[in-house]
């Protein structure tokens, strides 16, 4: 029997050689050992291919040391990729492979200057998108991203946060009509429509959950963080798969598991 299961591409980078060079906002730089976190990161992608996904790995750039966090270059619907701008300069530099990788992919839209914007801050439920209006997007990179979504449906809608740095560190969706939300750092009322599961107190970051969707057989799983396990059991309380991982290495760059892919669902392949 053939068996047609959607195609779900992750795109991924590999750690640069300067990660220790990272970006900070809200954490306290603490030496970084790169070779855990290569990794920490190449078990990050072979689950991702575990979970059914087809890992494009773009080449490492070794002159950007945040380019392991690929979610911020771009943002990515059915029907469009969108290239961001991202929000602090070092930064910029990384969307270029990005945008040439989702080419194969999608019609590329653009976040055009002074506009900025980080993918990180893109929360998309179904046909609403949510975007944090953070330290790194501005107001106009929320109306750019809505007016180049508009034509497909979507409803965009800035959100202010405090205290984090991108939306998603503080919320992100578990499963269909679920999300998993730090109320400390952004406003619970903001996703009323939705059933909310809150972070284990003593686990902050743990909002930052990656939801995989391929179609393999373990159905649809969510990745997050092995230092979350008080919020890994409440989401297991609730019937999500949850798959654990190590990324001890990443969380000190300020980074978190939807951070380093970008998920591209495609046309069902012919498969078995
Ligand atoms: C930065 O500050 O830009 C990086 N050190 C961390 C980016 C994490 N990205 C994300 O949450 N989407």
């Amino acid at each position: 029997m053939t068996i047609r299961r959607p195609r779900l591409v992750a795109i991924t980078r590999s750690v640069s050689p300067a990660f220790a060079e990272c970006e900070l906002t809200h954490l306290t730089r603490e030496p970084i050992d790169v070779g855990l976190a290569r990794r920490q990161h190449a078990a990050y992608e072979a689950l991702l291919a575990e979970l059914g996904c087809e890992v494009e790995h773009l080449p490492e750039e070794p002159g950007l040391p945040d380019s392991v966090f690929v979610e911020d270059a771009a943002v990515v619907v059915d029907e469009l990729a969108v290239v961001t701008r991202p929000g602090t300069e070092s930064r910029r530099g990384e969307t270029a492979s990005v945008a040439a990788a989702l080419a194969q992919h999608r019609p590329l839209g653009r976040i055009e200057a002074l506009a900025t914007l980080d993918g990180g801050d893109v929360l998309r439920i179904g046909k609403r998108v949510f975007v944090g209006l953070s330290e790194r997007t501005n107001r106009e990179g929320v109306a750019q991203l809505a007016a180049l979504l508009a034509p497909f449906g979507y409803e965009v809608e800035g959100v202010p946060l405090d205290g984090c740095l991108h939306l998603k560190t503080a919320v992100t969706e578990v499963a269909e009509g679920t999300v998993v939300i730090n109320p400390r750092w952004i406003d619970r009322a903001t996703f009323g429509a939705y059933k909310q599961v809150e972070v284990d107190d003593e686990e902050p970051f743990a909002a930052n959950v990656l939801r995989v969707a391929s179609g393999n057989r373990d159905g649809e799983v969510v990745v997050m963080p092995a230092a979350f396990p008080r919020t890994a059991e409440r989401l297991a309380a609730r019937g999500v798969n949850v798959r654990t991982l190590d990324v001890s290495e990443i969380a000190k760059a300020e980074g978190g598991v939807t951070c380093c892919s970008i998920l591209v669902a495609g046309a069902p392949s012919g498969a078995e």
